[in-house]
């Protein structure tokens, strides 16, 4: 029987199987909507396992042509609302993460937004992902800090980020999600993400200031479920490839992680890919 939660499901797998996975985050104001199918595509050939729409600012009207754009091309890849305010909803993605600014302590975030959002949402058919989210400080202010109105938890304060994603599960949030922001100077030192993912057992989602493979890998090494990247492959397109495949390469061997995309014949790490589309 189809799960009737199938993107948390799949996300919930990833620990158990020793899977990692890639996201790419797609700004809508920063996606012409004529882009969005070829976008998709790319994300699609070049190893991302989902896709995060959204931003702390989304200005334009765009966002249900852009879904349905990045969908025609990715072609049955997830694609996850990633929300700055309640204005963000689109019921052509698949699942929205129901963002609960922990870190912080304005109550807007906390629960206000979510009040003015409940209705459209429950009409949506959304899939809903309550998430923990988390502001790490990232070495310089971020959009994300100066619109919540909130102060990021310290770079060096890992014991704080433990508890504070602790207290999210325990109050129920399925997932958590460590942010440095977009653009961030600094990406989360690993040693925080590793204290984290020693208290917490719901999957772990990590961004914000990842470039190289070598700090997608390290993110995901440290126990990040799920590596996200946008700033960067906005600037330049042509390095998804890589950053899909170092996070792929830290999850399990190709033939133990997928013998059906094995047995297909898809070349190179390309085998380690989770499967998380919805089903
Ligand atoms: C931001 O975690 C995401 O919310 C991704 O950050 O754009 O810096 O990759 P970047």
């Amino acid at each position: 029987m189809a799960s009737s939660n199938p993107v948390l499901h799949r996300l919930q797998q990833l620990r158990p199987e020793g899977a990692k996975a890639f996201a790419v985050l797609v700004d809508p104001d920063e996606t012409p909507v004529a882009d969005a199918p070829k976008l998709g595509e790319r994300a699609r050939r070049q190893g991302a396992d989902l896709m995060l729409v959204g931003g702390s600012l989304v200005l334009g009207d765009a966002l249900d042509a852009v879904v349905r754009g990045l969908r025609a091309g990715a072609d049955g890849l997830p694609i996850v609302l990633f929300p700055g305010s309640a204005r963000q909803i689109s019921p052509e993605a698949d699942a929205i993460l129901l963002l609960s600014l922990i870190s912080g302590r304005n109550p807007e975030l906390l629960i206000g937004q979510h009040v003015q959002a409940a209705m459209e949402l429950d009409r949506s058919g959304l899939e809903i992902l309550p998430t923990g989210y988390m502001l790490i400080d990232g070495g310089a202010p971020t959009t994300v800090s100066y619109i919540s109105n909130t102060q990021p938890i310290p770079r060096d304060k890992p014991g704080i980020a433990a508890a504070t994603a602790l207290a999210g599960e325990q109050l129920g949030l399925r997932l958590g999600y460590l942010d440095a922001g977009s653009g961030a100077r600094h990406a989360i030192p690993p040693s925080l993400i590793r204290s984290v993912r020693k208290r917490t057992a719901q999957p772990l989602i990590v961004g914000g200031g990842i470039r190289e493979p070598e700090q997608a890998s390290a993110a995901a090494q440290a126990g990040a479920d799920v590596v996200v990247v946008g700033n960067a492959l906005e600037s330049d397109p042509g390095r998804m490839r890589a950053l899909a495949d170092a996070v792929h390469q830290v999850g399990p061997s190709a033939a133990q992680a997928s013998p059906a995309a094995a047995q297909q014949g898809n070349g190179g790490t390309d085998a380690a890919r989770p499967d998380l589309q919805p089903r």
